[in-house]
């Protein structure tokens, strides 16, 4: 796979492509991040942006993985200092689950973005962004009478992390992307007085997964059921075996209209197999014996074709998570036990 492929695979949007095409001719040594309110505990869609990040790595990118304290507090997730702490348990998670210790920085939000300087920016963007261009950038819009002041300043601030991280290229999942345009837009030709050239940057969106149980909607961690650094093995093979899987790519729309998406089949594609070369499914032999993988496209066409029942798929893809999360989880047992 050359460069170019490898960085893109499975992203749902790449802006632009010129921009990156021209970072794929010399990844070495590039800064690309992705940033994270600290949660405590990884779920299914941080390992999916990791696993891009894992891929830029392979690449030659140096990877930067912001932990958005002040984001976070921006969006009342608790006080200061139990945000803190739930980020120190999350740079060891993300370790765990595979970023190359090496080539890894993680970055306190708080660790720059309380400097004068960036403060000063961050009013400067608050000038020139209309309240209704910042509230659309949002990834849960938040509008009326509800809608707090430090929802419109969060994507301000995120858009100026960009530059002040002195990244090449932006990751974030398909919520981001409107945080990201209003980067390329707002960011370039202000006029801060630091040493960083205020330029945009390319930007890459990998998907959201859908909705587990019913494929209907996006897999959230806040409502319905995910997988997360906490699952137990059983627990992941009880929420794998009640996923929503029928034996195709395109579901059908549900009674009420409504678009689904086929979960179990995005996992293998997003999450599985960029991290195995080959996927068994492991079946007895009056059933025909075990199925080997070596890409995507075939267990999906063998499960389309009936060649692959949908309980087998589902038994081998909670095998594939477990092994992922494993190591996670163990990280996890070993901290709440200090
Ligand atoms: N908005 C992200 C968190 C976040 C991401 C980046 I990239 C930042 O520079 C700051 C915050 C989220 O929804 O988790």
């Amino acid at each position: 796979m050359d460069a170019y492929e490898l960085i893109t695979r499975n992203a749902t949007e790449v802006v632009t492509e010129e921009e990156v095409r021209a970072l794929a001719e010399d990844p070495e040594g590039k800064r690309v991040y992705v940033g994270y309110e600290p949660s405590g505990v990884l779920h299914i869609g941080h390992m999916l942006t990791a696993t891009k990040l894992i891929d830029l790595q392979e690449a030659g990118f140096e990877v930067v993985v912001l932990l958005a304290d002040v984001h976070a507090y921006l969006n009342d997730k608790g006080t200061f200092a139990e945000i803190r702490e739930t980020a120190e348990r999350m740079r060891d998670q993300f370790l765990a689950y595979g970023l190359d210790p090496d080539a890894t920085e993680f970055v306190y939000g708080s660790s720059f973005q309380l400097d004068e300087e960036y403060v000063l920016d961050t009013h400067e963007l608050e000038v020139s962004t209309t309240l209704n261009r910042a509230q659309r950038a949002m990834a849960e819009i938040q509008g009326g009478e509800t809608a707090k002041v430090s929802h419109v300043v969060y994507p301000l601030m995120q858009a100026l992390d960009i530059v002040y991280l002195d990244l090449d290229l932006a990751v974030g999942g398909l919520d981001q992307r409107k945080v990201h345009m209003l980067h390329r837009e707002q960011v370039p030709g202000m006029d801060g007085e630091s040493d960083h050239d205020y330029e945009a940057r390319p930007c890459l969106h990998t998907p959201i997964l859908a909705d587990l149980d019913t494929g209907v909607g996006k897999m959230s961690s806040s409502s319905g059921t995910t997988i997360s650094m906490e699952d137990s093995a059983d627990d992941i093979d009880d929420k794998i075996n009640g996923a929503f899987c029928p034996p195709t790519r395109d579901p059908e729309p549900d009674d009420d209209g409504n678009e689904r998406e086929n979960p179990v089949l995005e996992m293998f594609e997003y999450s599985v197999f960029p991290r195995f070369d080959t996927v068994v499914v492991e079946r007895p032999e009056q059933y025909g014996g075990d199925l080997t993988y070596d890409d995507y496209a075939s267990l999906a066409d063998d499960l389309e074709s009936g060649e692959l029942h949908p309980a087998d798929a589902k038994g081998a893809l909670a095998d594939y998570l477990n092994e992922l999360i494993a190591p996670g989880r163990e990280v996890l047992a070993e901290l709440d036990a200090e």
